[in-house]
């Protein structure tokens, strides 16, 4: 089978929303050596890019996409060990949310995944984190960088309400913040008052290891 046709099924089984034979295919994947991040980019994120189209054109609904969701995660718990990165930082620390009202956490979890690969020590606070929480696991955590994510044009006052109310403490004054997610703009990232802002999970590193200065 060619390589292609593989990353095709990827696709297709993450579009099904099919839980049973995502890993069979990214194990199959694997073995034909194909990299992680071809396989998240040309497979995962493929298929995820279709399920989305869909979704907007009311094609499929929420049961649908909750579906390839959960493929999704297992397809990335399958890759997490092979996502390897030449860059190894002393393990300086991330503190990970989704913004208030916002329940996506495919985005957040690979962001983190990659971070985490890449050496970055990762406390996820999960879904729908409140600023004031953010504040208080800033205070408690003392991380290293904090990092939003934001899907919903709906939820991009949350975010700016979460960076304005660390930024209100003495110790979110100086702290890194880095902003991602589909509405988040590197415009928006500077208004708010966030540092950088990432396009994708790579960019997400790229920008983390220059914030630590680990590049
Ligand atoms: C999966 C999905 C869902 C799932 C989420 C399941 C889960 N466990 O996460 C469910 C079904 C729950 C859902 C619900 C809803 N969704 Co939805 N969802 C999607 C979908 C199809 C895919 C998102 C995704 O997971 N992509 C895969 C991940 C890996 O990619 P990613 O999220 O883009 O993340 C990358 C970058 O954005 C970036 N990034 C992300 N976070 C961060 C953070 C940092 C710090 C950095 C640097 C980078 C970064 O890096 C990531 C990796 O490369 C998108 C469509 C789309 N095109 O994205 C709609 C979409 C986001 N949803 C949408 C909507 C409208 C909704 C609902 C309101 C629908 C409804 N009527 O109920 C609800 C809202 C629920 C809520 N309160 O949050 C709209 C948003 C439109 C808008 N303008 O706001 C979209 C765009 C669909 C559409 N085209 O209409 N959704």
């Amino acid at each position: 089978m060619e390589k292609t046709e593989i990353l095709q099924e990827v696709a297709i089984h993450i579009v099904n929303g099919d839980t049973r034979k995502i890993k069979w295919s990214v194990n199959k994947c694997l073995k034909a050596m194909i990299p992680a991040k071809t396989i998240i980019d040309e497979g995962l994120m493929a298929g995820m890019s279709t399920v989305g189209c869909q979704f907007r054109d009311n094609d499929i609904y929420v049961p649908e996409v909750i579906m390839s969701a959960e493929a999704m995660k297992i397809a990335l718990k399958t890759l997490k060990p092979f996502i390897m990165d030449q860059y190894k930082n002393d393990h300086k620390k991330v503190l990970i949310g989704t913004v208030s009202g916002d329940l996506h956490d495919l985005g957040k979890t690979l962001v983190s995944i990659m971070l985490e690969c890449s050496g970055f020590m990762i406390v996820d606070l999960g879904v729908d984190i409140s600023a004031q929480r953010f504040v208080e696991a800033v205070s408690t955590e003392q991380p290293d960088i904090l990092a939003l994510s934001c899907m919903l044009t709906t939820t991009l006052p949350a975010m700016k309400e979460a960076v304005q109310s660390v930024r209100q403490e003495p110790a979110g004054k100086n702290l890194n913040i880095l902003v991602g997610g589909l509405p988040v703009t590197q415009r928006f990232a500077k208004a708010i008052g966030a540092d950088g802002y990432g396009m994708n999970a790579h960019l997400a590193v790229v920008k983390a290891l220059a914030m630590t200065n680990s590049c």
